[in-house]
This record gives structure tokens, C-alpha cells and sequence, in this order.
């Protein structure tokens, strides 16, 4: 072991101290290490990120929404090429689609530092999948930051942006959704200007045609053994001594779940996983009788621990699917004999009080799903607000498989050959602008019977109400072009196109019942906006005149929460009634009653 500092920023920190959430602590990081582009695409949980970057000075940062993670890091690239500090971040799935130019930009290197934060949700907390970034950034041979708590986030972003510069390569910065999401006090620092360094002419790296690409691929071998050899010497890996019998390899927020349960341990906190610190792995590994690997997700170390031949325990006591937690490290610690069992937890007891999630009141997509649902359809569906559609009452999902997929999975149920059903793809604006263009092309170029609904909201709901360049509005407000998505399709070859107002259910049906038997690709686009967004719309509430509801509970078929049981009944069957302060007077159940009975709240 080199040294047991922590890794402080080069610069010292001020005396200011603030409480920051992860997320906050790597914007400001990045701004103090001078960054000076920031593009991202929003997903949970790394949406603040670039959130609370734009809120620094665009003098100093220029950061906007990009329509995905590819182009978000294209642009990012494109910046660091220019001689500029540049960030993007993304969820674990965004690394997905960024994929491509991030296994590039592992060979061609950077000029301004090039920082790319991940933001990994275990648990699946609100993602499609569960993913280790660990593994991804071995794939890719890009060095991995990874901070336990929200001053490591500040001061690792700092170093991210530094060691890029000095070994040449991207950097991943990956926090997960506890450390991005819990706030903590930081020792703030001041930004210290980067001087742009302009773009370097120099195609035989920035290039990535085969011959150059055989000469870089070495490099990428070569800086993991460098940058390991730092990572050795910086610090950055945290050797706590402690009881010799037992020693711990853990990392990221493992790290304070294995303090809180087995303080007296001999602990090796590693800042990263990749490149690995093997000589300290092994040098801590002698140094105690028995080797424990405390990691969440993946056996990353433990796998490569092992193949060092180093005899260890990981995933035998600590479960590789979903989310750490106090609890969870201590069954694992108690079934290596360290700990007690511990009692009924507290975890438990939450999640037994699960209660599934629902549309808003008054959400627009609920009318669109409702009259699919009564088309018959076999319907495609993506990624957002809407997917909540799969579940009861309007169960009326039949595929999600991630962003941007509705349209390609309609275009293949069509080329089977094997679907009797009126085959509709349904996808929200933010999707399709983001994955859902290429497939729409492939619907026109196949010649597939198929309809393509757009769930225009005029915003990307599902993260928190982010612009996108079908709003019109830049990421602080800004006016800018607004896509329209009636010229996109007709550009991609669609020549039947209509506009629906989802509020409209009759009208809507209608429109959605002609697309269906167009031949070829139709389009509707269900354009209402968000209730919650810009502001939440609210409107004058309504009430079930409870004389006249026959109990026939259309309505309820909504899945409208503020739509509940009533105690009254009518022939054995609940009655309903509407609760006025979260209506929002969409009118939707008015339209959908039978009996006429839902009407305006009088006073
Ligand atoms: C590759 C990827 N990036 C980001 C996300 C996070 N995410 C989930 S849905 C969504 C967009 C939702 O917006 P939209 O399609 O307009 O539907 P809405 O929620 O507004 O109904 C985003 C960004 C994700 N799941 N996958």
C-alpha cells in the first residue's frame, strides 16, 4: 500500500461547507474542475446532474438536453476534440446507446478531459434493467470512478476530469441511485478555469479507420497497467486497518454499509474497480486470514480476485441481484459467522406495504390506451409515463422491451405474418425523437400494415418534465426550433398523418379506428399537454351525482385515482365517487359514463 490519504482536488478545497446530494456534489465538481460543455439526456437517476450544471453561468458552461445518449456523448467528444472540458451523463441503460462512441473514444483518447458519469440503479428503482457500469467501462478499457458519498462525488468528478487529460482517455464516473439521490455536507472548492486548448490536427488519432485503430487498440491495453500504477500511488484506494482475522474488499456506497456492520474489520475501500489494484489486493490479502468481497451487482472484484488466485468470498454471502442494503450486508456477514442475525427488518415492512403506481388524474395518455384497448389491438409499447398503461385497469400493453423499441417490435409482429390483430405502436414525443425515427423509416421502407401513435405530452414526463426539441424550449428556457413531428413522418415516407386530441375520446377513437384500416403506415399523434407540466393544469372538478350512477363503473376502467369506491350502492354494485381535490376536470369519466352522471362540482 502507497499511501492512505484520501484523493483531495489539486485545488485545496474552500472552508465552505454544503449540504449536497450526489448528484448536486458531481455538477459542482465538474464546474470547479472548469468544465465547460454539458450535454445529457435525462433518466433516473442522473437527471440533476445536468440539471443543476445549467444552473452555474452559462458564461462559464454552455449544457443542454440532447436527443439521446449517443448524441450527448457525440457532442461531448466533438467538445473534448475542440480543446474543452466536456461531461455528459446518463442511467446505466443510456450507456447502451452510447456504447458505440464510447468504445471508439477509448482508442482515439481526448483533448479537453472527457468525463462521462453513469448513474446504475440497483434494485431497479425506476429503470428497465439492472446493469454494473463496472463491467462496461473493463469493456470499453476506460478507467471507473467510484464515490461512496457525496464529497468523494465533488472530489473524484474533479480528479475524473484530470486523469483524462493525463492518460489520455474517457473517464466513467459511476454513482448509483442511493449515493445520487442522498445529500450530505461537502467541503466546497472554487472553479479554476481550464484555458481552451483549441482543436489538434492530428487524424492519425482522431481517425478511426483500421490502420489507426490497430496502432491505438495497444495504447488502450497499455494505459490499463498505467493507470492502475497510479491508482496505487494516489490514495484513491482506502486501506483502514482493523481486526486481522477478517478483511474486507468492498467499494461505492457497499463501503458504508460494511462500516456500519463490521467497523472493526480490516477494510480495502476501492475508488475503483477498473483498472484493479492488484498489488494492493494482494498486499491487503496477506495481510489478513480471511478475504471478504462486499460489492453490489456484479462479482466484479471477486471474479478477478480469484483469478489472481487469491482465495475469497463474495457473492456466496451477499446477493447479486438488486440493491445492497445494512440489512442485506448483515445476513451476509452473519452467515460468514461475524455478526448476529439480525431481527425483523424494516425493508420488509415497507415492502410489504407496496402500492402499484398509476397515471395522474387526468393523465392524456390514459384516453389513448382506453380506446386501443377497445380497437382490439396488439399493442407495441415503449419507455415512459405510459408504459404504466401495461397494468390494470387499462392492461392494454402487449411488449416493452426498452426506449425506442414499439415501433421496430410492431414492424416485426407485421412481418411475421402470424397477427390477426390491428398492429399499433405507441410511443411518447421524447421516445420517439429519441430512438423512435430510424425504426418509423424501417416501418415505410418494409411496407408493413402497422399504426404508430405518438403520445405527445410536449414534454419528457417520466424524468420530471425535461424540454426536448419537439418543445420549442431549450434546457434554461430558451426559445429554439421546434421539431414537427407531422413533417418528420411525411419526410420518412407516411403519407396518412393525423392529429387527435386524446380529451376528445369520441373524436380520438374514431381517428384511431381509421388508422387502423389504412393500408401501409398511419400515424396519429395524440397531442395534449402533461397536467403536470410547465405548471399543473387544473381545471374545474367533477362529481358523481350519486342519485343517478347505475353502478356500471365505466369510469373506473380509467384507473383514474381520483376516482374511488363509494359506500352507496346500486343493485349489489359499488357506486362511485370522485375526489375533488386532486380531479383535475379532465372530463374523461363525463365522457366514458353512461348514465350521464358525472358532472361539474356545484357549489
Ligand atoms: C436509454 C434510456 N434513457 C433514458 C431512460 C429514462 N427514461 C425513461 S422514459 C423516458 C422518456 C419519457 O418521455 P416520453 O417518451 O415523452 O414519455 P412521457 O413520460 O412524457 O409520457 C426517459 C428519458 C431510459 N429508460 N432508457
Amino acid at each position: 500500500m502507497k499511501a492512505e490519504a484520501a484523493v483531495r482536488p489539486a485545488e485545496p478545497a474552500s472552508s465552505a461547507s454544503i449540504p449536497l446530494t450526489g448528484n448536486e456534489a458531481i455538477a459542482r465538481g465538474a464546474w470547479e474542475a472548469g468544465v465547460r460543455v454539458g450535454v445529457a439526456y435525462p433518466g433516473t437517476p442522473s437527471t440533476e446532474v445536468l440539471e443543476n450544471l445549467s444552473d452555474y453561468a452559462p458564461s462559464e458552461i454552455y449544457t443542454q438536453w440532447a436527443t439521446n445518449e449517443k448524441t450527448a456523448l457525440d457532442m461531448a467528444i466533438g467538445a473534448s476534440f475542440a480543446g474543452v472540458r466536456s461531461m455528459t451523463s446518463m442511467k446505466h441503460v443510456g450507456l447502451n446507446v452510447a456504447a458505440d462512441p464510447l468504445m471508439s473514444q477509448a482508442y482515439i483518447g481526448v483533448n479537453g478531459g472527457l468525463v462521462v458519469v453513469v448513474c446504475d440503479d440497483p434494485g431497479i428503482h425506476s429503470s428497465q434493467t439492472e446493469q454494473d457500469t463496472r463491467l462496461f467501462a473493463r469493456f470499453a478499457g476506460v478507467p471507473v470512478l467510484e464515490p461512496s458519498d457525496a464529497q468523494e462525488a465533488l472530489e473524484y468528478t474533479r480528479l475524473a476530469f484530470q486523469l483524462s487529460e493525463d492518460f489520455d482517455t474517457p473517464v466513467i464516473l459511476r454513482s448509483t441511485t442511493r449515493l445520487s439521490h442522498t445529500r450530505s455536507s461537502v467541503a466546497v472548492g472554487e472553479r479554476v478555469e481550464q484555458a481552451p486548448k483549441g482543436f489538434i490536427e492530428d487524424p492519425q488519432k482522431t481517425v478511426i479507420i483500421p490502420a489507426n485503430a490497430r496502432r491505438l487498440h495497444p495504447k488502450v491495453v497499455a494505459r490499463e497497467a498505467a493507470v492502475a500504477r497510479y491508482f496505487e500511488g494516489s490514495g484513491i484506494h482506502r486501506w483502514e486497518k482493523g481486526d486481522r482475522k477478517f478483511g474486507v474488499v468492498t467499494h461505492g456506497t457497499a463501503y458504508l454499509y460494511v462500516k456500519e456492520i463490521v467497523p472493526e474489520v480490516s477494510i480495502l475501500k476501492l475508488g475503483s474497480s477498473y483498472p484493479l489494484a492488484e498489488n494492493t489486493i494482494r498486499e491487503f490479502a496477506a495481510s489478513v486470514d480471511r478475504l471478504i468481497v462486499c460489492e453490489e451487482l456484479e462479482p466484479f472484484l471477486e471474479t478477478e480476485i480469484k483469478a489472481l488466485g487469491l482465495a475469497a468470498e463474495g457473492k456466496s454471502l451477499f446477493p447479486r441481484c438488486g440493491e445492497l442494503s445494512p440489512e442485506l450486508v448483515r445476513e451476509g456477514f452473519a452467515k460468514a459467522g461475524l455478526v448476529e442475525a439480525a431481527p425483523v427488518t424494516l425493508n420488509e415492512t415497507v415492502e410489504n406495504m407496496a402500492r402499484p403506481p398509476v397515471l395522474c388524474p387526468g393523465c392524456p395518455h390514459t384516453a389513448s390506451y382506453l380506446a386501443l384497448r377497445g380497437l382490439g389491438a396488439r399493442v407495441t409499447g415503449d419507455i415512459g409515463c405510459y408504459t404504466l398503461a401495461a397494468v390494470d385497469p387499462l392492461r392494454s400493453i402487449d411488449t416493452t422491451v426498452c426506449m425506442g423499441a414499439s415501433i421496430g417490435n410492431a414492424v416485426g409482429i407485421a412481418l411475421s405474418g402470424t397477427e390477426k390483430r390491428p398492429i399499433v405502436a405507441t410511443i411518447g414525443d421524447s421516445t420517439f425523437l429519441h430512438s423512435g425515427i430510424p425504426p418509423l423509416i424501417d416501418a415505410v421502407y418494409n411496407d408493413v400494415n402497422i399504426t404508430v401513435v405518438i403520445l405527445d405530452n410536449h414534454i419528457t414526463a417520466m424524468t420530471g418534465g425535461q424540454d426536448h426539441a419537439g418543445t420549442g424550449r431549450g434546457m434554461r428556457g430558451e426559445p429554439t426550433y421546434q421539431v414537427n413531428y407531422e413533417q418528420m413522418c411525411r419526410a420518412a415516407g407516411v403519407d396518412w398523418i393525423r392529429t387527435a386530441d386524446p380529451y376528445e375520446v369520441g373524436k380520438m377513437y374514431q381517428t384511431l379506428r381509421e388508422a387502423i384500416v389504412h393500408k401501409g403506415v398511419s400515424v396519429v399523434i395524440c397531442s395534449r399537454p402533461c397536467v403536470l407540466d410547465p405548471v399543473r393544469i387544473k381545471g374545474a372538478p367533477l362529481e358523481v351525482k350519486a342519485a343517478g350512477c347505475v353502478a356500471c363503473q365505466s369510469c373506473m376502467n380509467l384507473g383514474c385515482p381520483s376516482i374511488t369506491w363509494s359506500d352507496e350502492t346500486y343493485e349489489g354494485r359499488n357506486k362511485v365517487k370522485i375526489d375533488p381535490t386532486t380531479c383535475i376536470g379532465c372530463t374523461l369519466c363525463a365522457q366514458v359514463c353512461l348514465s350521464d352522471c358525472i358532472q361539474p362540482v356545484t357549489a
